[in-house]
């Protein structure tokens, strides 16, 4: 269970990624948070001297701020006043790098704008109808007219940028429907890196493929997935896939926004999970990105996890490799552990294949090629009327060699 302090401490990190230097924090408990200021009145006013006298010049909460919420606060306190979802989302923007990413974090950001832009400008056309007075017909009358309009027009804008960018989210999607078939003609098995956000995802993903993706001290460093081809020490080749973090309170926005991404999760032969061992929430961590799992409909895929950052740790009698599917403890920046990943990530596909006696006619050149880079090979020997090869085979694969399968000697 996440603890209010914990999740506190995660804020502050967002914080900090966004370029915000956090000075204090306050917290309260409540049966359920008021409706007009979160906080309880009390509070609120506890908070309005304290934002004067520390001289702040924004206030985070969080939670998702109901419209009407955020404006009370920002009235009463005269600071920006910004929720999770909108520190989150603001993060994204920060390192939204490709179009893909780009466009996917602008419709959240529309998704999140549209409600709370109504109800400002509700309030707007309220307040310059306000001298008329009432809130009875007249009060109505004061309302409509040009101020209704324009909300009228911003809303229409906004939708239809909406719809417009979930269009261009379509076309980049049905490239990656392709460009994921054509990997699939390659039929390598497909790896994704998932884990909750600064786990050290893309510090292994270098590490195992030597490519070079942006990995930094910051929560959603990565936004962008990315492919590459390795080898593992069995010699099997596997495409290994890097993609975004997961975090606690995720914006549904943002899941939504972000499904053409995660459809690389949803996709995969096997999930290589990523867990910060070292962290003082790893098991909070894995039971969050286990339920965004279960969200997307990928949790029960194989999965082999990595408990990374073992160097952070003062003895490895920490660790509690039970807690973890086909869990390895590993350090992704010191290198260790990453063979032992490696056999379990082959042995995990293994589970996977089943054993085939087959007779490849010599014209069939291209499937024991194939059977070199996809299956692994206990017998193989020359005979007059072809290869003969027994081993064992990714079942994806079978239907290929059908017609050379072999009774069983
Ligand atoms: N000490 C130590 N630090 C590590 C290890 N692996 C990663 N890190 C550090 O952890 C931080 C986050 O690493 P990333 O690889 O960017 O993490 P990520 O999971 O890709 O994070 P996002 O893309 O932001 O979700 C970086 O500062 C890394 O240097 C490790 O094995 N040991
Ligand atoms: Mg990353």
């Amino acid at each position: 269970m996440w603890s209010v302090e914990d999740s506190l401490n995660e804020l502050e990190a967002l914080a900090q990624t966004a370029g915000a230097m956090a000075v204090g924090r306050m917290l309260q408990r409540l049966p359920h948070p008021d409706g007009a200021t979160y906080v309880g009145k009390g509070r609120a006013q506890e908070l309005v001297e304290i934002v004067k006298r520390l001289d702040i010049e924004l206030v985070i909460f969080d939670d998702e701020l109901s419209p009407n919420q955020q404006r009370t606060l920002e009235k009463l306190l005269d600071v920006r006043i910004v929720d999770r979802t909108a520190l989150i989302l603001d993060i994204f923007a920060l390192h939204a790098h490709t179009r893909e990413g780009q466009l996917q974090v602008e419709l959240a950001q529309m998704e999140y704008r549209l409600p709370r832009l109504s109800n400002q400008n509700v309030e707007f056309t309220r307040q310059a109808g306000g001298s008329r007075g009432g809130t009875g017909v007249g009060g109505a009358i004061g309302v409509r007219g040009p101020g209704e309009t324009k909300l009228e027009i911003d809303r229409r804008r906004i939708r239809s940028r909406i719809s417009d960018l979930k269009e261009e989210i379509e076309e980049v999607r049905k490239q990656r429907t392709i460009h994921r078939r054509q990997r699939s003609g390659q039929v390598l098995p497909v790896i994704a890196v998932v884990g909750y956000t600064n786990a050290g995802k893309s510090t292994l993903f270098n590490t195992l493929t030597s490519a070079g993706v942006i990995a930094e001290n910051q929560l959603f460093a990565t936004l962008d997935p990315v492919t590459r081809h390795i080898v593992l020490p069995s010699n099997q080749e596997i495409l290994l896939t890097d993609t975004v973090g997961f975090i606690q309170k995720l914006p549904t926005h943002l899941v939504a926004a972000f499904r053409a991404t995660l459809e690389e999760v949803v996709d995969a032969d096997v999930l290589l999970e990523v867990v910060d061992i070292h962290h003082e929430n790893a098991i909070e961590q894995s039971d969050t990105v286990n339920e965004i799992l279960g969200d997307l409909k990928a949790q029960d895929k194989p999965r082999v996890t990595a408990l990374n950052k073992i160097d952070l740790l003062d003895s490895s009698d920490e660790i509690d490799t039970s807690l973890y599917p086909n869990a390895v403890p590993v350090s992704a920046l010191q290198k260790i552990g990453l063979d032992a990943l490696q056999e379990k990530i082959a042995e995990v596909l293994a589970q996977n294949m089943e054993t085939v006696q087959l007779l490849l006619p010599y014209q069939k050149g291209e499937l024991v090629e194939l059977f070199h880079r996809r299956g692994s090979i206990d017998l193989e020997e020359h005979q007059e009327n072809g290869v003969r090869i027994n081993g064992r085979l990714p079942r994806s694969l079978r239907g290929l060699y059908t017609a050379y399968i072999q009774p069983a000697r």
